[in-house]
């Protein structure tokens, strides 16, 4: 959110919309809290940010699903959506809309990039003819299948179970963009992160693309395929048009020229061709600017095992929420895992980051400075007198935590980015033991106070830098530094604490684990 809309820099960051065909899972939470993270950092460093996710709501799965259930489809997406959305508000999530395929200005929408695609050339009818699979909605050639023990003919890359379709569909001419992609791949080295997935896309570009269908007739819960009776679109036409939906394609171009191309789509790794490939193509072909950046994260696995129904390990976002507090929960997958590789996650590595990292590094630092302040300087900052090389050097390094953290940010390296704020505080924690201020207290009361106002000084640069991660936490410990709510972004890093500030009783905020 921006002070005046016009004067600072759009930045649109997406996240993936999910299939509400059952309830959200760990997996969706990461995702959503690792691109609000994003957001928030990009809003508090000057930008206008806004900040999609949704549901995905068509396709046969979703009608298989509601089927099973004897519920109506549009029951069950809504029933579901309302999870999603729910889940948003228990993450804290920061979100300019939350869109739903079933929206009406996205059947617009859709309708319209497919007119554009048809205007260009690209959409032809044809027979087809191939193995269908049902869950990810995709044809497979042939070659692409095998058998498996239980003689059933299954997807080889990943053993999803195929049924024989012959249907009459529009096709997309996918293979016209194969030169195209390739170079736009070149011209944009930044377009794919993290920088390890451009190899294999790139690879799978150049084994040549062939024609996709997009239009369905065996089943009806979809987009209507404009002027063709008994079609409705695959459902990741419509699915990736989402994008544009959101900031007012076709009608509000006032909306659209400000915030697309979009910045950044958040998604997992496994919907990485579906955006890098089909997505492009399909917006070249429309005659609509690309986007600039695609960043894939990994998969989180329960304890290193794939969570699954069947195994029983599939854990509620919710219950994490409430056993480890929502703060915690965010650092935690934001700092345990390397973001754009697989992760796992424990109750135990939970509590351990929750200890050591929060309470111990972060939280006592805090707690013992700002108590110190309380007892010794009857809560007032204290004037710093002459700083010494220590006091020089650990202030230098939490100045220059700005720099560092949006240079990782930059290439969505959250992790990296919230090492370097931990650096700097165990480095704060050295500080106040070498230096002693309580003993200091009995003798020189000066020093104390210049030793105090440069931890409180730290607590403050890292805190107003950990605030995408840590929203509540952040804004608890801003209200007891003193802290005005105008002066909380990015620019007021290099601002300092003025002596003399009247500081609230301090209390806790980053709590031991109370199982
Ligand atoms: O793919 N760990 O929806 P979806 C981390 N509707 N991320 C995970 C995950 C896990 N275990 N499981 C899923 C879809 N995800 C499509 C997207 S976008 C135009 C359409 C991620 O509900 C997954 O990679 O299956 C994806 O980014 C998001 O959750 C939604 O997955």
């Amino acid at each position: 959110p921006s002070e005046s809309f016009g004067a600072s820099t759009p930045y649109y960051i997406t996240t993936a919309i999910a299939y509400p065909n059952g309830a959200p899972h760990i997996g969706h939470a990461y995702e959503f809290i690792s691109a609000d993270t994003l957001a928030r950092f990009k809003a508090l460093d000057g930008f206008d940010v806004r900040f999609q996710s949704g549901t995905d709501e068509h396709g046969q799965k979703m009608q298989q699903t509601a089927e099973k259930e004897g519920i109506s489809t549009a029951e069950l997406a809504k029933t579901n959506s309302d999870r999603f959305e729910s889940l948003h508000t228990a993450l804290g999530t920061d979100l300019s809309r939350f869109i739903r395929t079933t929206d009406a200005d996205h059947h617009r929408a859709s309708e319209e990039i497919w007119k554009r695609m048809e205007a260009a050339g690209d959409i032809y009818l044809d027979s087809y003819a191939g193995w269908y699979d049902v869950r990810d909605e995709a044809f497979f050639t042939e070659d692409e299948t095998s058998v498996n023990d239980a003689g059933e003919r299954v997807a080889t890359e990943n053993g999803h179970v195929l049924t024989w379709t012959e249907e009459q569909t529009y096709f997309f001419r996918l293979s016209k963009y194969t030169e195209p992609l390739l170079e736009f791949y070149r011209d944009n080295p930044t377009f794919m992160g993290p920088d390890s997935r451009r190899n294999e896309v790139t690879k799978f570009v150049e084994g040549g693309l062939k024609d996709l269908s997009i239009s369905r007739t065996t089943f009806d819960w979809g987009v209507k395929v404009p002027g063709a009776d008994g079609h409705v679109m695959y459902v990741w036409v419509d699915a990736l048009t989402n994008y544009l939906t959101g900031v007012g394609f076709p009608d509000d171009s006032a909306t659209l020229e400000r915030y697309w191309p979009a910045d950044l789509h958040v998604i997992g790794k496994d919907i990485i061709r579906f955006h890098c490939v089909y997505w492009p193509a399909f917006l070249m072909s429309a005659g609509i600017p690309t986007p600039k950046r695609v960043f894939a994260h990994g998969f989180l696995f329960n304890k290193g095992e794939k969570m699954s129904k069947s195994v029983g390990n599939v854990v509620d976002p919710d219950d994490l929420i409430s056993e480890f507090g929502l703060d915690p929960v965010r650092y935690f997958f934001l700092r345990e895992v390397s973001y754009g590789q697989d992760g796992s996650y424990s109750a135990e590595a939970i509590v351990s980051r929750k200890n050591s990292d929060l309470a111990n590094e972060y939280g006592n630092l805090a707690q013992r400075s700002l108590s110190m302040i309380g007892k010794y300087f009857d809560s007032v900052v204290p004037t710093p007198g002459d700083l010494t090389d220590d006091d020089r050097a650990l202030l230098d390094s939490a100045d220059a935590l700005l720099e560092r953290v949006r240079g990782h940010f930059d290439v969505q390296a959250i992790h990296l980015g919230l090492e370097a704020l931990w650096t700097v505080l165990a480095d704060a924690n050295r500080y106040i033991s070498a230096q002693e201020p309580w003993k200091l207290a009995k003798t020189d009361l000066e020093r104390t106070g210049t030793v105090l106002f440069v931890c409180a000084e730290v607590v403050r640069i890292v805190t107003l830098l950990a605030q995408p991660v840590m929203p509540s936490s952040t804004s608890t410990l801003l209200d007891l530094l003193s802290v005005a709510p105008d002066a909380r972004t990015f620019a007021d890093v290099t601002s300092r604490i003025v002596p003399g500030t009247v500081l609230p009783t301090p209390k806790p905020v980053f709590p031991r684990h109370e199982a």
